[in-house]
C-alpha cells in the first residue's frame, strides 16, 4: 500500500468526483481544471489515473499494447473483479481476438451496405420530422431522439419488433456500469434480469430476419470465422453500443441547435451541412464522456510514472474541449473542421458503427433543416444522469414549418 502510494505521488490529485450530479450538471469547468492540473491525475477516491488533455487521451486510446481493454473499459478491473456480464468480445478485448471480431462487424457496415440503408433511413427521417412539426411542441428526447434510433437501427439489424422497449434500459445498464457502483448504476440495474434475458434471447440466429446485419454476423459462423456463441455476443454488441449513443447524440444536437440560433440559421440555409453539424455536436457535446483502459506495464504519462495493472480514465469529452487542440474550443460551430474529435473514440477501438451513426444523424438533421423554420426551447431541459453518457431525460422544444 505504501509503495503504491509513493508510486502515485508524482501525480496531482483529482478531488472532484466525475460520477456525481453536480459534476454532470456542468462538467466543463471541472475538465478545464483537470487539464490545467497536469497530464495525468490520480483519483484517491476511485484509485485510478485520469487523463483529460487531447494528446494524452489520444495516446491512451491509441497505444492498445500498453493501455489494454481486456480488463474492461470501465472502472472495474476484470483482473480483480468479476464483470457484471460476460465481457464484450470486441470492446473488452485486445488483438488478436479483437481483430477477428471487429473484422466481422466492420463487414456489416461497408459503404455499399450503408448506401443500401440510406433510402429507408431517409424515409423514416422525413416521417419523424413531419410528425414533430405537426406536434409543434414536443419532447426532444421521448418523442424525437428515442424514437428513431430504436426504430431504424433494430430494423436494419433484423431484430423482432416485440420487446424493443428493453433496448434503452439495457443501454442504461451497460453505460452506467462503466462507472462506479453508485446510485446511477444501482437504479439502472433494478430490472436487470428481465432486460438481460430479452437481450440475450433476441441475439439468437432464429430470432433475426434473414436479410439484416444480424444475419451477416451469423454468416461468419457458416464460413468458420466465428463460433455460434460468438455471433450472439456480437449481436449483443450492436444492441449495447448502437442505441443509447445515437439517442443521446440526437438529443444533444437538437439542444445545440435550439440554443444556438445563428448555427440553426446556417443549417437551414445549407442543409448539406447536416453531416458536419452532427460531427461538431459530437465534439462540442458528445454523448460518450470517458472510458478506461488498464496498463499492461510500467509507463510514463507526461512525467508521471504509472505502474502495471492500473486503471486510467480517458476523458474524451475533455479532449474535445481542450484549447491546446481546438481554436474557440467552447464554441459550437457547424462549419468547423472537426476531424480529430474523440466523440467516436480513436485507435483500434474507434467506433465501428460510425458510418451508420453518421447516416442517422445526417438523414434526420438534413430533414429538419429542409422542413423547419424555427426551433427553440419550450421549457427547461432536464438532465439524465448516467456515469459515462451525457444525456437529457427531457428536452421541451417548439418548432415551426418553413
Ligand atoms: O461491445 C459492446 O458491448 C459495446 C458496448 C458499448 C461496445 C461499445 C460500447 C461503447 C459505445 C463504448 C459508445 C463507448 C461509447
Amino acid at each position: 500500500m505504501k509503495a503504491a502510494a509513493e508510486a502515485r505521488a508524482g501525480a496531482p490529485i483529482l478531488h472532484a468526483d466525475p460520477f456525481t450530479r453536480e459534476f454532470m450538471d456542468d462538467p466543463y469547468p471541472h475538465f478545464e481544471a483537470m487539464r490545467e492540473a497536469g497530464p495525468a491525475l490520480w483519483s484517491p477516491q476511485y484509485e485510478c489515473y485520469v487523463v483529460a488533455r487531447h494528446d494524452d487521451v489520444q495516446r491512451v486510446l491509441s497505444e492498445w499494447q500498453t493501455f489494454s481493454s481486456a480488463a474492461g473499459v470501465g472502472l472495474a478491473n476484470f483482473n480483480k473483479e468479476k464483470p457484471w456480464r460476460p465481457p464484450s468480445i470486441v470492446l473488452e478485448a485486445d488483438p488478436p481476438l479483437h481483430t477477428r471480431t471487429r473484422t466481422v462487424l466492420a463487414r456489416t457496415m461497408t459503404p455499399g451496405i450503408v448506401r443500401k440503408l440510406r433510402e429507408q433511413f431517409e424515409r423514416e427521417a422525413e416521417l419523424l420530422v413531419d410528425r414533430m412539426l405537426d406536434m409543434g411542441e414536443f419532447d426532444g428526447i421521448a418523442d424525437f431522439a428515442e424514437y428513431y434510433p430504436t426504430k431504424v437501427f433494430p430494423d436494419a439489424l433484423g431484430l423482432p419488433e416485440k420487446g424493443r422497449e428493453n433496448l434503452l434500459p439495457y443501454g442504461a445498464m451497460v453505460f452506467n456500469s462503466f462507472g462506479p457502483q453508485n446510485e446511477f448504476t444501482q437504479a439502472a440495474m433494478a430490472n436487470a434480469d428481465a432486460v438481460r434475458g430479452w437481450i440475450m434471447a433476441n441475439c439468437a440466429r432464429a430470432e433475426l430476419t434473414k436479410d439484416g446485419l444480424g444475419a451477416m454476423i451469423y454468416a461468419a459462423v457458416d464460413s468458420g470465422e466465428l463460433k455460434e456463441d460468438e455471433a450472439a455476443m456480437l449481436v449483443r454488441s450492436f444492441l449495447s453500443a448502437g442505441v443509447d449513443t445515437t439517442v443521446n447524440a440526437f438529443g444533444n444536437l437538437l439542444w445545440c441547435l435550439a440554443t444556438h440560433p445563428a448555427q440553426w440559421k446556417k443549417l437551414r440555409e445549407k442543409p448539406e451541412l447536416a453531416r458536419n453539424a452532427f460531427e461538431e455536436s459530437l465534439r462540442y457535446e458528445g454523448p460518450a464522456q470517458a472510458f478506461f483502459r488498464t496498463t499492461t506495464k510500467d509507463v510514463e504519462i507526461g512525467g508521471v510514472k504509472v505502474g502495471a495493472d492500473e486503471k486510467i480514465c480517458a476523458f474524451m469529452q475533455s479532449a474535445n474541449r481542450d484549447p491546446r487542440r481546438w481554436e474557440r474550443a467552447d464554441e459550437f460551430d457547424i462549419e468547423r473542421k472537426v476531424v480529430g474529435h474523440m466523440g467516436f473514440g480513436t485507435g483500434i477501438h474507434g467506433c465501428v458503427g460510425q458510418p451508420i451513426a453518421r447516416l442517422e444523424g445526417e438523414a434526420v438533421f438534413a430533414a429538419f433543416a429542409r422542413k423547419a423554420a424555427t426551433i427553440e426551447l419550450a421549457g427547461e431541459p432536464k438532465r439524465q444522469y448516467n456515469n459515462v453518457l451525457r444525456a437529457f431525460s427531457s428536452l421541451p422544444v417548439r418548432a415551426t414549418r418553413q
